[in-house]
């Protein structure tokens, strides 16, 4: 079985000697990431978009390149960091798709854009697992890049369009060791395995013969998040699972049930976190914020082409392309609105079935959007002003200051905050 001629690669091993791989990326622009944020993304899919990978639509997965590959796009060619997926079994009928607006349209895709169709029968993709990033297989090697070690944060998203045939049946999108997945269940609702043998299953209902664009995100230590379509759908209480086992995209671990039917495509796995300090190899991996999920990032891409400006300004809270009054006045509206999400509350209808009951403080695009939180951290404090400040300031407008609404005492914060902080103090 050519899965089993897969798993025996071991990292490290260079399979592209891909020159061409800088001016690559920069010709494609990561089309359709809408990157913004500055993490780490250590492998970014585009599942046909990169002219070297040879992509024809309708084609077999791979057929147009010597690796029989779909690439991954980041990475230094010999460095041993070019994660490819290979289709498995190589004759299967896994073929490129049209996602541009002239085919299956998927949200921001250019014209000619490709993804992947499986055909929910056998077809699966598979490659090197990554798992937690302090336990990746290639930390402390001295001839291969990226040091993850003392780094928790792992991410991973992707846009998915289940094709409607396959209701009624359990697909797996993908499986990074068996102790990590994205799924889609019988009573077609979306959910996710961490590190363990416990699925999540939320609430929210697959959409099918449609794009969603669907992030797992483990937060480091704790929690681990579920986020469809921007907003969080479900959590789990532990860390990233560690196995270093294959990747399988399209199925389960074994690659052999599971199989997903449908689209996917531009796929992504992103750490975060800076261990420079650590080791001297280390490295500053960036800090998440929401809009490095790509589904927000296009909507906030959309919002600033429909206003006809290159982008919005982060500290533009009612995103009408002005920074004004009127995002003070918004932002001390909501002055310490919080957003807890908790899966042991009837009430809440985001998430589901209840595993041990937790309660996490987090952001999203609703907290973005109905709080103010400018930061994506599902509070509405002075990290939220300090943004606004700071886009008022780099806008050459005056340093904008706000009083806190607070029945004690009415604070007026602006230029006087470290004065502020000694008299209460
Ligand atoms: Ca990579
Ligand atoms: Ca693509
Ligand atoms: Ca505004
Ligand atoms: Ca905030």
């Amino acid at each position: 079985m050519s899965r089993r001629i897969a798993s025996m690669k071991c990292f490290g091993f260079a399979r592209r000697p891909r020159a061409s791989w800088v001016l690559g990326v920069a010709a494609l622009g990561l089309a359709g990431q809408a990157a913004s944020g500055d993490i780490f993304r250590d492998r970014v899919y585009l599942f046909g978009d990169d002219p070297a990978e040879g992509a024809v639509v309708g084609n077999r997965v791979g057929s147009g390149n010597e690796f029989i590959a779909t690439f991954d796009e980041t990475g230094t060619p010999g460095a041993g960091d070019l994660q490819d997926l290979v289709p498995e079994p190589v004759d299967q009928e896994a073929i490129y798709e049209n996602v541009g607006p002239s085919g299956l349209a998927r949200p921001g895709a250019a014209n000619g854009a490709i993804g992947i169709r499986f055909d929910g029968q056998d077809d699966l993709l598979a490659g090197d697992g990554f798992g937690n990033p302090n336990n990746h297989p290639t930390n402390g090697d001295p001839d291969l890049p990226n040091n993850f070690s003392g780094i928790f944060e792992r991410g991973v998203q992707l846009w998915v369009y289940p094709d409607s045939a396959s209701q009624g049946r359990f697909q797996t999108i993908y499986a990074d060791s068996g102790d990590n997945r994205v799924f889609i269940n019988e009573e077609g609702k979306w959910g996710f395995r961490q590190n363990g043998s416990n699925d999540t299953v939320s609430l929210a209902d697959v959409q099918y013969d449609t794009w969603t664009h669907v992030e797992y995100h483990s937060f480091g230590s704790r929690p681990g998040a579920l986020i469809v379509n921007g907003v969080i759908k479900g959590l789990w209480n532990d860390w990233y699972g560690n196995s270093a086992s294959e990747l399988i995209v399209g199925a389960n671990q074994a690659g052999n049930d599971e199989f997903f039917q449908g689209v996917l495509d531009d796929m992504s796995v992103f750490v975060a976190g800076d261990n420079s300090a650590l080791f001297p190899d280390g490295s500053n991996f960036g800090t998440y914020d929401g809009s490095d999920n790509d589904w927000i990032a296009l909507q906030l891409a959309n919002k600033a082409a429909d206003l006809g400006i290159a982008e919005l300004s982060p500290g533009d809270v009612n995103m009408d392309g002005q920074l004004d009054q009127t995002d003070i006045n918004e932002f001390i509206a909501h002055w310490l609105d919080t957003q807890v999400i908790a899966t042991n509350d009837p009430a809440d209808t985001r998430l589901g079935p209840t595993f041990g009951g937790f309660t996490w403080i987090l952001g999203d695009w609703n907290s973005r959007t109905q709080q103010a939180d400018l930061n994506y951290d599902g509070v509405t404090d002075l990290d939220d002003f300090f943004i606004i400040r700071q886009a008022f300031i780099d806008a050459g407008l005056a340093a904008p200051s706000f009083t806190i609404p607070e029945p004690a005492s009415l604070v007026l914060l602006g230029l006087g905050l470290a004065a502020l902080s000694r008299r209460r103090g």
